[in-house]
């Protein structure tokens, strides 16, 4: 646990009693600090009930004696609108942070040589990739890790704070408005795309967030920025002429990182293979396109944000190719579940916009894709479909769920074979027979689904898993078919 300064008898708040906010109480608690607590949620509630956080109604709580209040990344902030607690807050004058900013009160209250390292990463999509490879990486090169923040593992929950251990914390946009004085040797913009917008207005809001990963940042530190789109390379440039046009000011070095095209400074990737120029030093680091835990051009993103955020505490480019081969990934990122067949079964749940999905769509030839859910406000067109349209042609069936289906499907008449299938388990079972009996070499079912889960699944990973469950359903049944009379079978898993 990481414990926030010294809190003795000081009376704090916490709302909300996820993940976050019961991490955040014990850790409070643990300071000294009396916690009071709070969740619109009656069964989060009774779940602290009788605990030493057994929630107080906000309306009886110390509010002139609150040193601050924690918030939940999930409570609004500004929009649509501020949260009833926020205001109540603001009217109260006290102060609202997140569980990131007291991590960072930890750190700063340290003298300077005995502040650990800490690498940031944010981004639209591809985050708990970079964040989760780099921590691989900086682990197989021998280094003491901490990884959390928005890839799960609450910050406040992580490892102690040591000089010699490297904190990787995944940040989400809610979470980065939530702090002001975290300061990252090394952080990571990757790109900025459309999502969150009810959450930040539109996309300047939204991109204003991101850019708040660059706070505090000194010319010792190092921010790597992703150029491949408009919002992100207005950021670069603008962190970059502070530092041509004021020389003297202290702020960060930049290392901008593309998948688009050759740069004279920063880590790039042409053709498949990786190169860098940090000035002092530059050459190609190797090929990317074998490495089966990272595939698709978006991956080589990730793949060039973890080289720079690892060269920068010393591994060598050759050495951290070499243990990016041996990174298994995540689950839910374009996962492959299963062959059968010819057919390979792909979970990518996680792509909950549609930048995300036309990654993956990008990556395969003869799809038969499983889209749909909540769809996104896109700044544009409803879900950001016209994004995913130059990518029919690689659809051969697009099997439609959940409340986007019928949008989904108007969006695509004419450009792929599509059809509403209600729920998952029957968009599998259709899409999977249409991929058996398609005849091609090398289909694919994947899950892609361009949208938001809740409308009919607790969670991503809940929709992810529900998909592999089936999907291991249909392979059991292919396999009971193949061997009716359930004769032995070989170690190798050929009928003996
Ligand atoms: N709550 C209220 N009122 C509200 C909103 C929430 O009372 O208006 C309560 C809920 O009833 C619930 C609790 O707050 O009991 C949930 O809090 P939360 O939504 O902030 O979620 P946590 O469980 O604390 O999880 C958060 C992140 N969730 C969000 O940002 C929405 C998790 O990221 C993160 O892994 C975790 O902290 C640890 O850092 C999830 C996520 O969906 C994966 N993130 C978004 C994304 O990746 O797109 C940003
Ligand atoms: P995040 O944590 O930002 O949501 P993930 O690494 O979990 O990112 O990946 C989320 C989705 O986005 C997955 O569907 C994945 O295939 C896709 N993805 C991963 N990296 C990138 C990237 N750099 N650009 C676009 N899409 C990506």
């Amino acid at each position: 646990m990481i414990l926030p300064p010294d809190l003795k008898n000081k009376k704090t708040a916490v709302f909300g009693l996820g993940a976050t906010g019961l991490a955040t109480a014990e850790a409070l608690a643990s300071a000294g600090a009396q916690v009071f607590t709070w969740d619109e949620n009656a069964s989060a509630r009774e779940k602290a009930k009788n605990t030493r956080f057994d929630p107080t109604h906000p309306k009886h709580w110390p509010w002139a004696e609150l040193q601050f209040l924690v918030l939940s990344p999930g409570v609004p902030l500004t929009h649509p609108k501020p949260h009833a607690i926020v205001r109540k807050a603001r009217a109260a004058k006290v102060r609202i942070i997140g569980d990131t900013e007291l991590f960072a009160m930890a750190v700063n209250e340290l003298p300077a040589r005995e502040r650990p390292q800490v690498i940031t990463i944010t981004g639209s999509n591809g985050k708990s990739t970079t964040a989760a490879l780099i921590a691989h990486i900086l682990r197989d090169t021998g280094r003491d890790v901490a990884l959390g923040g928005n890839i799960g593992a609450p910050i406040l929950s992580l490892e102690p704070i040591e000089k010699q251990r490297i904190y990787v914390l995944e940040l989400s946009s809610f979470q980065l408005d939530l702090t002001d004085t975290l300061r990252a040797n090394t952080a990571i913009l990757l790109n900025i795309t459309p999502d969150h917008l009810d959450r930040h207005g539109d996309m300047n809001g939204y991109a204003a967030a991101k850019e708040r990963i660059f706070h505090n940042q000194t010319s010792e530190d190092l921010a790597v920025i992703g150029v491949d789109d408009v919002y992100s390379q207005g950021i670069c440039a603008k962190i970059s002429s502070v530092k041509s046009a004021e020389g003297a000011r202290d702020q960060a070095r930049v290392c901008p990182i593309s998948v688009e095209g050759a740069l004279g400074h920063g880590v790039y990737v042409l053709g498949g293979r990786l190169y860098y120029d940090f000035g002092d030093k530059s050459g190609e680091a190797g090929s990317v396109d074998h490495i089966a835990s990272l595939t698709g051009a978006h991956n080589w993103q990730n793949i060039a944000a973890a080289l720079a955020a690892t060269s920068a505490v010393g591994v060598a480019p050759s050495v951290a190719i070499k243990a990016m081969e041996r990174f298994e990934g995540l689950s839910h990122r374009m996962e492959k579940i299963t062959q059968i067949g010819d057919v390979v079964y792909v979970n990518d749940s996680k792509a909950t916009n549609a930048e995300a999905a036309a990654a993956a769509l990008s990556a395969y030839d003869e799809i038969f894709w499983i889209a749909g859910g909540v769809m996104k406000e896109a700044g544009g067109e409803e879900g950001g479909l016209d994004l995913l349209k130059p990518l029919m042609d690689r659809v051969r069936g697009a099997y439609l769920i959940g409340d986007g289906a019928p949008a989904m499907e108007a969006a695509l008449a004419g450009l792929a074979p599509s059809v509403q299938c209600g729920n998952l388990a029957a968009a599998l079972a259709r899409a999977s027979r249409d991929a058996r009996q398609s005849g091609l070499k090398a289909p694919v079912v994947l899950l892609s689904p361009a949208c938001a889960s809740y409308d009919q699944f607790a969670n991503f990973e809940d929709r992810g898993e529900t998909f592999r469950r089936l999907v291991l359903d249909i392979a059991a049944a292919a396999e009971d078919d193949e061997n009716p009379n359930g004769a032995p079978r070989g170690s190798n898993g050929a009928a003996a």
